[in-house]
């Protein structure tokens, strides 16, 4: 069979994080390998090369528009440390185009990876007649039969609309935010997570009016402290405007070609508010696109609300896994039920499962103490448990936190007090460390460090007695004496002692 042209022994269904990372991996171990991937436009029409979303439409485009915002803070500071600057404000359409140079740059590099790799790449929408067999259709229409020993379904997501009139006509999403022609102006953010944060504390940053509408709270499944912490610095040293316990009811365009959004608390007969917007940005989740993969007509269980597939425990191993309810076909990445929607997880899981599948190896994703940033105006990164989850888990947990100013913000009065580090342990077990959470600055490169340590195994003990790197942010980790049970004021006071 391997020798037919359109039988492969692997077809891997979304060239995005995971499936790319899959398909060149089961290349490299020797098998005849396809990816597909195909971008259906957003409602206004954006589309998008190849890559996923990470690259196209989410890390990298938003990391680099928040890059763009603490540039404009760092401006500010450079001014108290003596640089004469003139501040011309900022170009949108300077940035955005930067931006997509160098996404159509990573596009281009990934197309010449999966050549270089002997991946058969068709760009082409992956549909499955039965579990050997998927059509793909390309963007001219033509359809072409492929077969296949395994498949992967590696699809993602794409954003939720609320299904309130007006929404599709008169919204955006972060599919279309990073490659605005126009700068958005005053701009109402729908959503209160990741995303949302995200993106508003990008657009305010940038010089643009910018208003937040919660429904609840702010960074659900987040530890919820920090999680205000750093809704409370978007509203005090950021400006950003929010509307909590809202949801929007129906949107119109004006006959200024504006959006006027209205909402309301969302119970029966409660009273409209409204106000108009230049953009409304839409981000209240993610659905799973399976349902274009006809997968669940071939067997493959899906999650009914989410759409994403479940995944049945391996026997003998527990956990979460990557098969789906078809034996030869696996998922990976954002369409997996309980799964994490973040790009090294898919990536790691796509690797490891071919190591799998062709090189005779058991190593399985570990979605434990997997570290992650928020970046938001003021970061937040964590490793572990929230102190939420921990309290809830375990029957004796202490706190050791404190604030902290970062040294380089002093000469310029910037954001002090808003810095924060906790770490929290279990009493019980010699002080294990069970979660490390820091509201700051570099709050990624930070956390990715002591991620390492996490995942080994630390208690309190090992922390104060690691050498802190003087004067840093991270070495706060090292220093920490107060506990919130003692009710002592975890105020910053200077060079930690
Ligand atoms: P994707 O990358 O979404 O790739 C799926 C691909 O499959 C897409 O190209 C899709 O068009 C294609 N496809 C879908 N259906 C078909 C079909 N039937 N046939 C062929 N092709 C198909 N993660 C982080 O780790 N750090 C961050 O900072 C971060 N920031 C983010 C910011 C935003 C705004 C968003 C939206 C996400 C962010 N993420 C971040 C999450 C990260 O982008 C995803 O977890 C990651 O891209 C998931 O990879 P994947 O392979 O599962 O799917
Ligand atoms: P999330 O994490 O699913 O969060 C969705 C947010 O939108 C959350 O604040 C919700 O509030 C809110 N929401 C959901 N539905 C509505 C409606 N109908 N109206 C108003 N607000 C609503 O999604 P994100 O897009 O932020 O992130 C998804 C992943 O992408 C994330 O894990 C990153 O890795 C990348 P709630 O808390 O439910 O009240």
């Amino acid at each position: 069979m391997a020798s037919e042209p359109n039988h492969f022994n692997l077809v891997v269904i979304g060239g995005g994080s995971g499936g790319l990372a899959c398909a060149k991996e089961a290349a490299r171990l020797h098998q005849k390998v396809c990816c597909l991937d195909f971008v259906d436009p957003s409602p206004i029409g954006t589309t998008w090369g190849l890559g996923g979303t990470c690259v196209n439409v989410g890390c990298i485009p938003k990391k680099l528009m928040h890059q763009a915002c603490l540039l404009g803070e760092y401006a500010h500071d450079a001014q108290e440390y003596g640089w004469g600057l003139e501040n011309k404000g900022h170009s949108w359409e300077r940035m955005v185009s930067g931006v997509q140079d160098h996404i159509a740059s990573l596009n281009f590099g990934y197309r010449t990876a999966l050549r270089d790799a002997k991946v058969e790449y068709y760009n082409a929408k992956g549909r499955f007649i039965n579990a050997n067999t998927v059509e793909a259709t390309k963007k001219d229409g033509k359809t072409l039969s492929i077969t296949f020993d395994h498949a992967v379904i590696a699809v993602g997501g794409r954003p939720k609309y609320p299904g309130v009139p007006g929404d599709r006509e008169c919204c955006i999403t972060s599919d279309d935010l990073f490659s605005l022609p126009k700068a958005p102006g005053k701009t109402l953010v729908v959503g209160a997570s990741y995303v949302a944060l995200e993106c508003a504390g990008f657009i305010k940053g940038l010089g643009h009016d910018c208003t937040v509408m919660a429904r609840s709270i702010f960074l659900r499944g987040f530890d919820q402290q920090c999680a205000e912490q750093v809704a409370e610095f978007m509203k005090v040293e950021s400006k950003i405007n929010f509307i909590r316990g809202a949801v929007p009811t129906r949107f119109e365009k004006t006959a200024e070609g504006r959006v006027r959004a209205f909402w309301s608390s969302g119970a029966a007969g409660a009273a409209e508010s409204s106000d108009v917007f230049d953009t409304v940005l839409l981000a209240i989740g993610r659905t799973a696109i399976t349902d274009g993969t006809n997968c669940e007509a071939i067997g493959i269980q899906l999650d009914r609300e989410s759409r994403k597939i479940i995944c049945p425990a391996e026997k003998p191993f527990p956990g979460l896994t990557e098969s789906t309810t078809v034996p030869n076909i696996f998922a990976i990445g954002d369409v997996v039920k309980g799964g994490l929607e973040l790009t090294p997880v898919a990536i790691l899981a796509g690797k490891l499962l071919a190591g799998r599948l062709y090189d005779g190896s058991d190593k399985r994703m570990n979605y434990n103490a997997v570290a992650t940033t928020v970046f938001t105006p003021i970061e937040y990164g964590f490793v572990g448990l929230s102190e939420e989850d921990a309290r809830a888990q375990y029957p004796d947990v202490e706190v050791y936190h404190s604030y902290y100013d970062p040294l380089e913000l002093t000469v310029a009065h910037r954001a002090l007090g808003r810095c924060y580090v906790k770490v929290i342990v279990d009493i019980n077990d010699f002080e294990k460390v069970l979660g490390m959470h820091l509201v700051g600055f570099h709050a990624g490169e930070i956390i990715q460090g002591y991620a390492l340590a996490f995942k080994k195994g630390i208690s309190k003990n090992d922390l104060d007695m690691l050498v802190g790197i003087h004067p840093t942010s991270a070495e706060t980790f090292t220093t920490l004496v107060v506990t919130k049970s003692s009710g002592v004021d975890p105020k910053a006071s200077g060079c930690s002692s």
